[in-house]
């Protein structure tokens, strides 16, 4: 008889500080790391607490747990830089007697640069001792869109006139030039999610930008707010479509860096809740899960 478990991927987060730097050598993956720039990643994890409390690796165990009793069989957490690794949970996974692994991103748009090196890792972890059910990306999912434009939603009541932002994690412009469809599906789920949410005045913006060197996609958040400051735009919501929980990204880069720059700009920002461990985010992941099981074996 064929038994499912489902591998949840995640980026991961150190849960102290002293494992900044293993974190951030696992990120570069054996390339160099200018010191500076380690000493300003330990302290942004400094000013986001994470010797008390971790939030992402916390919210990632909520929607593992939440999801496992939703579909009734198990659900393994495996994150991408840190523990417990892809590779532990495809162990978990096929230690309970898995035959059939399904595999699903907390992140819901494709790119060679992200979603591709998750399966990389599961793929190399599975060796072919499972079938392998992936999903490559979920981010036009109806229940994930009315989700977001239901924050949304709340954010504009009675400040129908603000701007919104939608924004994702930045990549590499060269992604660009390789058919990539990361940009592609970004911009569906934020059209989606405006659409539904009746919103007519708003843009898209990258954020958390890398200094690795080389061009990244843009327009970054904080250029983005000074070209909307110029276009008289003075109150901004934002709304992230790329991420799905409350991180480093979010509550250091837009809710202190960008909303920072907007200050000195002479603006207001504020931004929706993420929908982290949500029940309406756990049916509509567990909606995805069942859907890629029904598929039959090797269409
Ligand atoms: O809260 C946390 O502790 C973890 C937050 C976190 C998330 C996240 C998501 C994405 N990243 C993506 C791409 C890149 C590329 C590089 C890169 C670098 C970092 C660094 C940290 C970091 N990322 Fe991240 N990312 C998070 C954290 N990311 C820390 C290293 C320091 C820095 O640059 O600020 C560049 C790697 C290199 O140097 O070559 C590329 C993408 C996502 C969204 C999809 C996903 O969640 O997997 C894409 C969360």
């Amino acid at each position: 008889m064929s038994e499912s478990a489902v591998v949840l991927m995640a980026y991961g987060s150190p849960e102290r500080l002293e494992d900044v730097p293993a974190y951030y050598a696992d990120i570069r993956g054996g390339r160099p790391i200018r010191p500076e720039l380690l000493d300003d990643l330990v302290e942004r994890y400094r000013e986001l607490g994470i010797d008390r409390e971790s939030p992402l690796n916390a919210i990632t165990e909520e929607t593992r747990a939440a999801l496992e009793r939703e579909l009734g069989f198990p659900v393994h957490t495996g994150m991408r830089h840190w523990r417990p690794r892809i590779a532990e949970a495809v162990e978990r996974a096929l230690g309970g007697g898995a035959t059939t692994v399904v595999g699903l991103v907390l992140a819901p748009h494709y790119s060679s640069l992200s979603i591709a090196r998750y399966r990389e890792q599961l793929e190399d972890a599975l060796d072919g001792r499972a079938e392998l059910r992936f999903v490559e990306s979920w981010g036009e999912e109806p229940g994930f869109v009315a989700l977001l434009s239901h924050r949304v939603t709340m954010l504009t009541r009675g400040h129908e006139d603000r701007h919104f932002v939608f924004t994702a994690h930045s990549l590499p412009a060269r992604i660009r030039d390789e058919g990539d469809p990361y940009e592609e599906q970004l911009l569906r789920t934020a059209e989606l999610v405006a659409g539904a949410a009746g919103l007519d005045d708003w843009s898209f913006s990258f954020q958390s930008e890398s200094p690795t060197g080389e061009p990244w996609l843009g327009p970054d958040i904080l250029d983005h707010l000074a070209a909307l400051h110029e276009r008289g735009v003075r109150d901004v919501l934002v709304c992230p479509v790329g991420f799905v929980a409350d991180h480093l990204e979010i509550r250091w880069d837009l809710d202190v860096e960008a909303a920072r720059r907007a200050a000195e700009l002479g603006m207001t920002l504020e931004r929706i809740e993420m929908p982290n461990a949500d029940p309406e985010l756990v049916r509509t992941l567990a909606g995805i899960v069942r859907r890629a099981l029904a598929v039959p074996s090797g269409a």
